[in-house]
């Protein structure tokens, strides 16, 4: 099939420094705020987002990480089947009483957040849990809504939304493949 750029290395920037400035302005300020990047490139938005965060507010804002992946060996034959799995949290503060922001890079059925959710309130009872999401592509199968988006892009449950971020793949590009 083909490949449709949706967002290049300058708009994937300018999404990034949006929903960072969001974030300041709906918790009014990033005091007790948390960033939980959701494995591989959540975890390298969410950096983005404090990295953004400091050089505005001038805060650090903490950020964690939790690691779940789903549960199936074949990605090219997933179509929202299988259930994912944590294979570990790590997050560097107490998290009792914390503004809890995950982050992922695609938010598609939901059941991701849904295991991070599981995963950040077995560690203690946070003030709230926030979503930020680069990409919302749709068909949620879990009541799910995030907080903070980059795009909204409607897909075909056959599309598949490639993120290439340069810490893993050396440039910023988001691209919709079709089969
Ligand atoms: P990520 O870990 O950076 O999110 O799961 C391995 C990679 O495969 C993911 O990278 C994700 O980008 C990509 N991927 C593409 N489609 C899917 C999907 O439907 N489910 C999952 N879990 N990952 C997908
Ligand atoms: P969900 O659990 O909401 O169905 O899927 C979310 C997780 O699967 C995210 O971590 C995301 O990386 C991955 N995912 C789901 N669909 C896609 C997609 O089209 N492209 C990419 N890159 N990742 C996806
Ligand atoms: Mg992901």
């Amino acid at each position: 099939g083909e490949d449709r750029t949706l967002l290049d290395e300058q708009a994937v920037r300018r999404a990034l420094t949006r929903i960072s400035h969001e974030i300041i302005e709906k918790n009014k300020g990033v005091e007790e705020c948390v960033l939980v990047g959701i494995k591989t490139r959540g975890i390298y938005i969410a950096n983005r987002i404090a990295a953004n965060i400091e050089r505005i507010e001038g805060n650090a804002v903490p950020v964690g990480e939790a690691d779940i992946t789903l549960y199936r060996d074949d990605l090219t034959y997933r179509s929202g089947e299988g259930e994912p799995e944590l294979r570990g949290t790590d997050i560097p503060v107490d998290i009792k009483d914390k503004k809890i922001i995950l982050v992922d890079d695609v938010l598609y059925t939901g059941r991701t957040v849904r295991a991070a959710m599981d995963a950040v309130m077995d560690l203690g009872r946070p003030a709230h849990i926030q979503l930020a999401v680069l990409i919302d592509r749709g068909h949620r199968e879990l009541p799910v809504r995030p907080d903070y988006v980059g795009k909204n892009i409607p897909t075909s449950k056959e599309e598949i939304i490639a993120v290439q971020l340069q810490e893993t793949d050396r440039f910023d590009e988001v691209t919709i493949k079709s089969k």
